[in-house]
């Protein structure tokens, strides 16, 4: 027998071995199709959790953040641009806490330095410290990105300047609008970062109203979600504040 030629029970053969093959591969491809069909099952039956998410998409957002929290680093420092880069057109996203019924004039930002004691301070309390502008593409996680440019006072020389060195040793820091409607938590390395401002200023004029006047967050290492417009009241604590869009589902880190 000549070795390229097949004698009839050998192609018999090879029928079987590619008829037994191709079972095995149609076996393998329903168990796997059953395997991805129970994991999601049981992903999309899962009761919702912490903000409105399944407890297994939420863990691996936990996760996310514990690396991220890892990796970053208080030096890290968001790409800032020329001021003639920044947009004549800013933006504005998302009015809660930033209703109508406010009157600026009788605005005043509340330092909670513990329970119970509570630092009252005017915008020109604020004004009378070192100025530092940033000029920075601002992200929010609906999409949409632009580069705006900020002045304000540091919240670490804020900080500083009123003798908080115990409040910055702590793990975060809470942010409430003058109303409680909206309110952010940031953990105190973000904070601390030297490119985070309490914001009075936007293109070198004052904050305009609905852009939070008379004083915002503007934290470039975070989302859009973190930089609270017409901030009333700041806490420190060890535990995370409470976070308006962490309770909507999103990431509470939202670190870029
Ligand atoms: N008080 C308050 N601050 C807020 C919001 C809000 O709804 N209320 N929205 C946040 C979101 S989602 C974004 S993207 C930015 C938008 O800031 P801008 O309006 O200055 O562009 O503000 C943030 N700060
Ligand atoms: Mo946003």
């Amino acid at each position: 027998m000549r070795k390229n030629s097949f004698s009839s029970r050998e192609v018999q053969m090879e029928g079987k071995d590619i008829r037994r093959k191709k079972l095995v591969s149609f076996a393998v491809f329903i168990a796997l199709l059953s395997v991805g069909y129970f994991a999601w099952y049981k992903l999309y039956n899962q009761p919702q959790g912490e903000g409105k998410i399944q407890p297994a998409l939420r863990s691996v957002l936990v996760t996310n953040e514990r690396l991220f929290s890892k990796f970053y680093s208080a030096n890290r420092k968001a790409k800032s641009y020329s001021k003639s880069d920044a947009t004549a057109n800013v933006r504005v996203n998302g009015n809660v806490g930033v209703g109508d019924n406010f009157d600026p004039a009788a605005w005043h930002l509340k330092v909670a330095r513990k329970t119970g004691d509570t630092l009252t301070l005017s915008l020109d309390d604020l004004k009378a410290l070192p100025k530092t502008e940033v000029v920075f593409d601002f992200k929010c996680v609906e999409g949409w990105n632009q580069v705006t440019y900020w002045g304000g006072v540091r919240v670490s020389d804020f900080l500083r300047k009123y003798n908080l060195a115990p409040q910055m040793a702590m793990g975060y820091v809470g942010m409430v609008t003058p109303d409680s409607a909206y309110y952010v938590g940031v953990d105190m390395p973000s904070m601390l970062q030297p490119q985070t401002l309490l914001c009075y200023e936007m293109n070198g004029k004052p904050l305009p109203k609905n852009q939070g006047a008379p004083l915002r967050l503007i934290i470039p290492v975070k989302y859009g979600i973190k930089h609270l417009k017409r901030i009333g009241t700041i806490f420190f604590s060890n535990t995370k504040p409470r976070d308006y869009w962490a309770e909507l589902g999103y990431d509470y880190y939202a670190g870029l």
